[in-house]
């Protein structure tokens, strides 16, 4: 064997394995990779996943078939010796009329399925025959949620329940939860790969997205993240949603609903004097409790949950129950009290590009009184 024959052969050799061990990453299964839309948790993600095996198939075929002319084309016509050259030909009409039609009539075959699909996923169902009633919403009302892209975190206010959150997507599951993605800054884009397709965040406009997880009788924890480069902090910009069975769902509306308690006394006292005031906290983010309680629509406090208006471009996330969450700031770090310290210390030095600011004015006793105050908030 010649040197570059060898060379090519080990080339070639490189190419299967490391396309093997490629193919090896996909797949697998949910815990070991959380994040995998071939491994769909729900009817829509489901529909999008069949999909996408029908055109694989397709494309397998497709493949196949091109590859194996080429095989055969290079094995049959190829130079056989010095003195020959091969038959030269020029035009041939017959075949290049085939494969401009062929592959037409493949994507013709492929356009139908995939245009009965969009059609379908923007289809918001019917949900009278919901067998397990959710007590905090109408029978025939799906859960809507209004899905925010911030630099860099998600947050998510159900404008039904009167309930402003961020990092944790909280769901019945077995519902078709209507979401509208949206943006207060730059397009970031909202994927939970095995709920749902990706969908664009964009300023100034609301696009739907149906969500529905599995039902499995406990609640269940699925992973995503931001899928559009939207400035520093990216990548960590995660989310999660957790799909709950309809007591469990009622039972967390209840508690969101809640207005904070005052501490009354002790370092956490201290720490909700800062916040409100010298600290300019409450400047970014807001804070539901007797003294600051959610206006309606009018400006007048909000007695029904549902009455309460939900600003758009508060700079920080809603505190008001920051504790009955797992993890903060875009869902990068575990909810404890270093880290919340550690956080509020220097929020830049934590997360690249932060929006929330290094505060000069505050001592390390103040952030300690600050995150007493914080945890009393569940
Ligand atoms: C200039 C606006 C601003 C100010 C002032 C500010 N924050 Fe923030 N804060 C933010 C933003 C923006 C985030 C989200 C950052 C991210 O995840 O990238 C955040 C996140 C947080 C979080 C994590 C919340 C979550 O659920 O992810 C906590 C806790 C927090 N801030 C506490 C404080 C405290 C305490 C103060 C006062 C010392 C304060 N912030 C002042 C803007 C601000
Ligand atoms: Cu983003």
């Amino acid at each position: 064997m010649k040197k570059t024959d060898r060379r090519l052969w080990l080339v070639w050799i490189a190419l299967v394995v490391g396309g093997l061990l490629l193919l090896s990453a996909c797949g697998g299964n949910a815990d070991e990779y959380p994040q995998s839309a071939l491994d769909p948790a729900g009817e829509y993600a489901r529909k999008t996943d069949h999909l996408f095996k029908i055109t694989l198939i397709i494309a397998a075929i497709v493949f196949v078939f091109v590859e194996g002319m080429i095989i055969v084309a290079v094995a049959k016509y190829r130079r056989r010796n010095n003195d020959e050259r091969p038959k030269q030909t020029h035009g041939n009409t017959v075949l290049e009329i085939g494969w401009t039609m062929l592959p037409a009539l493949v994507l013709a075959v492929l356009t139908v399925p995939t245009l009965s699909l969009v059609f379908e996923l923007a289809d918001v169902p019917d949900t009278s025959d919901r067998t397990v009633p959710i007590a905090s919403l109408g029978a025939e009302e799906p859960l809507e949620v209004t899905i925010i892209g911030h630099q860099f975190w998600w947050e998510y206010q159900y404008p039904q329940l009167g309930i402003q959150t961020a990092n944790e997507l909280v769901i019945p599951e077995g519902e078709t939860v209507v979401t509208n993605v949206t943006s207060v800054d730059v397009i970031h884009s909202f994927w939970v790969p095995r709920l749902a397709g990706k969908q664009d965040a964009v300023p100034g406009r609301e696009v739907p997205l149906l969500i529905k997880a599995d039902v499995t009788g406990e609640p269940t924890t699925y992973y995503g993240q931001c899928a559009e480069f939207c400035q520093l902090s990216h990548a960590n910009m995660r989310a999660h949603v957790v799909a709950m069975p309809a007591a469990d769902f009622d039972q967390w509306v209840q508690e969101q609903q809640q207005l904070a308690a005052a501490p009354t006394g002790g370092d956490a006292a201290a720490g909700r004097d800062l916040f409100f005031g010298t600290g300019t906290c409450s400047g970014c983010h807001v804070l539901w409790d007797d003294d600051h309680a959610p206006m309606d629509a009018d400006g007048n406090p909000a007695v029904d949950p549902a009455d309460r208006s939900m600003i758009r471009t508060m700079a920080g996330p809603n505190l008001t129950h920051l504790f009955s969450r797992d993890r903060f700031a875009g869902d990068i770090f575990e909810l404890n009290s270093q880290n919340l310290h550690d956080w509020i210390r220097d929020a830049p030095a934590q997360k690249p590009g932060s929006i929330m600011p290094y505060f000069e004015n505050l001592t390390d006793g103040d952030i300690d009184d600050i995150v007493a105050y914080l945890e009393t908030l569940k």
